[in-house]
């Protein structure tokens, strides 16, 4: 992208104190007055096992939390009091959003961006109302992506806000509200296709129920399955090459989500013959609140061959709910970025910040700190990563704990070459009691301090 040069992105602002784009310093940086902020580790242009350090992450700003959040809680009002929010025309306040959005871009340096339908236009009397709303501010981004070299990560549908969809949307008992998100779906696709998105998503928000007293879990799953299917007929007939991805999410807002965890969402595209159409969005915060790590769905969805992108935030260990918060454990995420280096690394996905602020961090410039910091750590993050694949002392110590199924027998009761009863016999012939061996693991957690 070119947000290195001084692009001047026409609009309201400037809405940020950060007079010029921010750049890559190094670690010897120090802040000043004049440049509080430069990049220590987000060198873009760096090689990372043989790709730029911006294709290996591939960032981007979500809509929702940064552009149209407003600091509430479920106990408290607005804190944010952001000049592009306020009560004017709906459609001049969504211009208004997407200045502010491309000018946060275009400071930030960051190659991608996210949207819902809902963030970006404003809901209108009936859906053709809605969904031309949306048309009408894709027209915006095209003129500012083309300006800013922006591009978009993904685009989707909110299909869990308003209150037609309280009882979910493909899962609704109304095949009404079925079709309604349907119609919703196809624009949003649509729009993503015609901006050039590299992937869809789906997060199925209230795709799941409260209780069983109420609920036919098999024909809710049975609808899910065809929602998604007809999604996937509808991205080849426009020819849509982007990837389709479901965001996995255990519980919140509903109390038992069908679109639990990787396995579960796994589950889900096999029965329904979807399992080479449709891949995964993983999210830290949701994989912690599935009772996973991150690292752990991330591998699972690469062995399963769904590992679709990431949407990076934090969850909080004390708080069994969403928090997303900023990443800021160099550690974690290098665990996470290590398993992704692993698999072959993020593909056309990319590393979603799906992120808020704080209730308290009220100023604009706070939007521009949580980014570029969490870019920061991120990318230093993937420098730990790069030591621990290129050293390869992890995987040397991988490879020798499973050696045994490299040689023959180990293979040949893969292949499929010894049957129970020939296992058995042997067992008992050579009298073989298995010899326990370490594992190793403080040894290894220390290997990835010193990486570090
Ligand atoms: C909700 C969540 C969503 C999806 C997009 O927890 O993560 O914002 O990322 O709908
Ligand atoms: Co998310």
């Amino acid at each position: 992208m070119n947000a290195s040069t001084d692009t001047v992105v026409a609009g309201h602002g400037p809405y940020f104190s950060f007079g010029r784009p921010l750049r890559f310093a190094g670690e010897g940086f120090t802040a000043s007055d004049k440049e509080p902020f430069a990049y220590r580790w987000y060198d873009r242009d760096r090689l990372v096992l043989g790709r730029r350090m911006e294709d290996q992450l591939r960032f981007a700003a979500c809509y929702w939390h940064s552009f149209v959040g407003n600091g509430t809680d479920a106990f408290g009002d607005p804190t944010f009091a952001r000049p592009w929010h306020g009560s004017g025309d709906p459609m001049r306040q969504a211009q208004h959003k997407a200045d502010v959005a491309f000018e946060m871009f275009h400071v930030l340096g960051v190659p991608f961006f996210t949207f819902h339908d809902r963030d970006i236009a404003p809901e209108g009397r009936t859906l053709a109302e809605s969904n031309d709303n949306v048309r009408r501010i894709a027209d915006v981004f095209e003129r500012k992506m083309a300006q800013t070299g922006v591009r978009l990560l993904w685009g989707t549908a909110n299909l869990f806000s308003h209150p037609r969809y309280m009882a979910g949307a493909a899962t609704n008992p109304d095949p009404d509200v079925f079709a309604y998100a349907a119609a919703q779906v196809r624009n949003a696709l649509e729009v993503t296709q015609r901006l050039g998105g590299a992937n869809y998503v789906l997060w199925g928000g209230r795709e799941g129920y409260e209780t069983l007293l109420n609920t036919d879990l098999k024909r809710e799953l049975a609808q899910m399955g065809r929602f998604l299917a007809m999604v996937v007929e509808h991205k080849h007939k426009i020819g849509f090459t982007g990837q389709i991805l479901i965001e996995p999410k255990p519980a919140e807002p509903t109390k038992h989500q069908y679109d639990f965890d990787v396995a579960t969402v796994y589950a889900l595209l096999r029965s329904h013959g979807l399992e080479r159409e449709v891949k995964v969005n993983i999210e830290q915060n949701h994989a912690l609140l599935a009772g996973h790590t991150f690292e752990h769905e991330i591998a699972l969805a690469q062995a399963l061959g769904i590992f679709g992108s990431m949407d990076m935030n934090r969850g909080d260990e004390m708080l069994g709910w969403d928090t997303d918060q900023f990443p800021n454990n160099v550690q974690h995420v290098a665990l996470a970025l290590y398993q992704v280096l692993r698999g072959g690394g993020i593909g056309v996905g990319g590393l979603n910040f799906d992120a808020k602020l704080r209730r308290q961090s009220i100023a604009p410039d706070d939007l521009v700190w949580a980014h570029a910091t969490a870019m920061d750590i991120c990318a230093r993050a993937l420098l730990v990563a790069e030591k621990m694949v290129v050293d390869g002392a992890l995987q040397r110590h991988v490879e020798a704990r499973y050696a045994g199924w490299e040689a023959e027998r180990g293979r040949a009761i893969l292949d499929g070459r010894l049957s129970l009863v020939e296992l058995a016999r042997d067992v008992e012939q050579r009298g073989l009691e298995p010899q326990p061996r370490s594992g190793g693991q403080e040894r290894l957690e220390h290997l990835v301090a010193s990486y570090l």
